[in-house]
């Protein structure tokens, strides 16, 4: 099923040159990227007891503050959806590409599915899901956390160890500095790409929406593969209107051997 959909994508024969003559290329993706392995997007409804919250108001620290049972329960009930969803062909394209040229992921999904793909190099900008840590001290959080059967509305965050804090997911809500170390490796990345390909990403939200602007201006060629429109479709210097576990497959096969 998988490979009559990819049969039957047409790479645009410029995309196709450009990827194989490019030494170094970061591909930045966004929640699209994991869309087509199940998970939702931000601006996308949301399913089943969720669909009555806003995913930007409750991936916010001031939501955090008024209602950390509600926030917490709504990042278990995402973290339990990562767990039981697999990669797709756009994930898997990208870590054969990685195996063929220096390919970075620099990505904006606090899923782990670039890692599960077998991506070797992959930044997280907006941190990582799994990475719970307390929301005081900062001390992480590694004792297992208790998922129940049924999504819940509302949970009681577990509770630090160290100092007695909640415990938070390890995520970078709206209103927060990016991780340092991640942010100042993302624009070294792409400052120094030869092809940046964005993918999946509504490129409104800042810092990261920013980076294809800083790719281009340091010389990089800036390719966008979207089933719509973005806010960074006009910067770009080609936009292909795909989904991404459609066109990374076909574009990866269209020049690098199988196998
Ligand atoms: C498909 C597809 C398929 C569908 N295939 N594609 C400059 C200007 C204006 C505002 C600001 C600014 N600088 C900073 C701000 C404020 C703010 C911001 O950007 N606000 C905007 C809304 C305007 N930024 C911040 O607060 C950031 N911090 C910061 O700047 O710190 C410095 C500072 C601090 C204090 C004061 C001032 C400055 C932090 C941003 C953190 C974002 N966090 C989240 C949540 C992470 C945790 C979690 O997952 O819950 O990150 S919000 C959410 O948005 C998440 C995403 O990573 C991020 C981006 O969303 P993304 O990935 O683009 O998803 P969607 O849903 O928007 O788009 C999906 C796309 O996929 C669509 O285009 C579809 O078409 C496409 N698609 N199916 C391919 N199959």
């Amino acid at each position: 099923m998988e490979q009559d959909d990819t049969a039957r994508v047409t790479v645009p024969k410029a995309l196709t040159e450009i990827a194989a003559r490019s030494p170094r290329v970061v591909v930045l993706t966004g929640a699209g990227m994991s869309a087509e392995s199940g998970l939702a997007t931000f601006r996308d409804p949301h399913a089943g007891l969720w669909e009555r919250f806003s995913p930007q108001a409750l991936a916010s620290a001031s939501a955090w503050e008024d209602d950390p049972e509600l926030v917490w329960a709504w990042y278990l009930w995402r973290f339990e959806r990562i767990e039981h969803v697999a990669p797709n062909a756009g994930h898997v394209a990208i870590a054969r590409w990685g195996r063929g040229a220096d390919v970075s992921v620099v990505t904006q999904n606090v899923d782990d599915l670039h890692e599960r793909a077998g991506s070797a190099d992959v930044v997280h900008v907006h941190g990582a899901i799994a990475s719970f840590r307390c929301s005081v001290c900062e001390a992480p959080y590694a004792e297992p956390i208790d998922v129940p059967d049924e999504p819940v509305e509302r949970l009681p965050p577990p509770v630090c160890r160290v100092c007695g804090g909640l415990v938070r997911p390890g995520v970078v809500w709206f209103g927060e500095v990016l991780p340092v170390d991640a942010w100042t490796r993302a624009v070294a990345l792409v400052s120094e790409a030869d092809l940046v390909v964005v993918v999946g990403t509504s490129g409104i939200v800042y810092p990261a929406a920013g980076l294809p602007a800083i790719a281009r201006s340091e010389g990089a060629v800036v390719i966008e593969i979207n089933p719509d429109r973005t806010d960074v479709s006009d910067m770009v210097h080609h936009t292909w209107h795909e989904t991404a576990a459609r066109a990374l497959p076909a574009l990866v096969g269209s020049f690098l051997p199988a196998g």
